[in-house]
């Protein structure tokens, strides 16, 4: 069996210096290491022999197993390497000279929605603001007269972090950062991913994009909303479309109204896109409150001002005709990338 051991040994060597690939490698540890490898035979056929001599013969071949192992695992970092080094030195590598390929890529029509409409505002002088997703009871509601238990909490219930912190469920939570930054006069938006603890349909997604947008300044009325509201709708859609103004209740604004467009999908006459209803809800907006703007750091004696809250990921839908909000989370590009310019 000592012989056996040391041929074994000897044309393991032979066939590792032989090999060049991983493949090749591979087939070398099944010869000596797999099921019927002939080190494992080796072991197996200990049964077959007693005493000192196998105390002796066992430790020479385990010892025989383990100097194979590692050498298989030296080959393979030596091939990896060698590999990396060819590809290197070789005509794979990147010619940064050839044109870029257009065709691999698409913006999703929430960003070409998006980006759309920063154009426009920033065009009537609007800043563009970015906020967090994770956010605090005090931004999300408190700060926006939305004290603890009152009601129009329920119409927001959102996804709580152990630490207290919370997901927020409108853009609406940035409005007091965005005061404190900039006082008044201000005029900004700020476009943002929301959440909400709801069930999903056709309209109503757990996680979805809005765009906020407030003007505070001396003199400021619902004239001024009502201009801008209708300035942006026909500047996205780029034709007529039948739209309804009705009060609407939001602790921030007061007065508050909610803003509907005649569902495009079904032309009105209704659809599981607009719940049947031929309108959909897309961009609540209002006065804001006095409450708010004080707690914004706001002279209301001097300044008073608009806010709207518009439902981008509706937007999209609307713009595009995607019958169900749940395709533009679907990650499906077939879906995705149809609507690119
Ligand atoms: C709000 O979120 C208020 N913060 C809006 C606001 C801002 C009012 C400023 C007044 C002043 P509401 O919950 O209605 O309101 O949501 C606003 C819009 O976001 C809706 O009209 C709708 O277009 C969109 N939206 C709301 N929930 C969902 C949802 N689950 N899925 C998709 N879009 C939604």
């Amino acid at each position: 069996m000592t012989t056996k051991l040391t041929e074994i040994r000897a044309e393991f060597e032979a066939r590792l210096a032989a090999l060049s690939d991983l493949d090749a490698l591979e087939q070398v540890r099944i010869a000596f290491l797999g099921k019927k490898g002939s080190v494992t035979e080796l072991l197996k056929d200990l049964k077959n022999v007693s005493g000192e001599e196998k105390r002796v013969l066992g430790q020479e071949i385990n010892l025989l197993k383990r100097e194979c192992e590692e050498r298989i695992a030296a080959t393979v970092q030596d091939l990896k390497a060698k590999e990396l080094e060819r590809m290197v030195n070789s005509a794979e590598s990147y010619d940064i000279t050839l044109p870029a390929d257009l065709s691999t890529g698409s913006y999703h029509p929430i960003t070409m929605v998006r980006k759309e409409l920063v154009q426009i505002f920033a065009s009537m002088g609007f800043i563009v603001e970015d906020y967090f997703e994770v956010t605090d009871d005090y931004h999300c509601f408190e700060a926006l007269n939305i004290p603890k238990n009152h009601p129009a909490r329920d119409m927001q219930d959102t996804f709580y972090l152990d630490n207290g912190q919370l997901l927020k469920t409108h853009t609406s939570a940035a409005q007091n950062a965005i005061m404190r930054k900039y006082g008044a006069p201000v005029r900004a938006i700020f476009p943002g991913r929301c959440f909400r603890n709801e069930s999903i349909d056709a309209c109503h997604e757990n996680t979805f994009f809005q765009m906020e947008g407030i003007m505070i300044d001396e003199n400021i009325s619902i004239s001024n909303l009502i201009y801008f509201m209708k300035t942006m709708l026909s500047e996205v859609f780029r034709k007529d479309i039948k739209v309804r103004l009705r009060p609407g209740f939001f602790p921030f604004v007061e007065p508050g109204f909610e803003l509907d467009i005649s569902c495009l999908i079904c032309g009105g006459d209704g659809c599981p896109s607009c719940k049947n209803s031929g309108w959909l809800e897309l961009c609540p907006c209002g006065m804001i409150h006095p409450n708010v703007l004080t707690a914004g750091g706001i002279d209301t004696d001097k300044y008073t001002g608009f806010a709207f809250g518009l439902g981008l990921t509706r937007l999209a839908m609307m713009k595009y005709g995607i019958k169900d909000i749940r395709d533009l989370n679907s990650g499906s590009l077939k879906t995705l990338t149809q609507f690119h310019k």
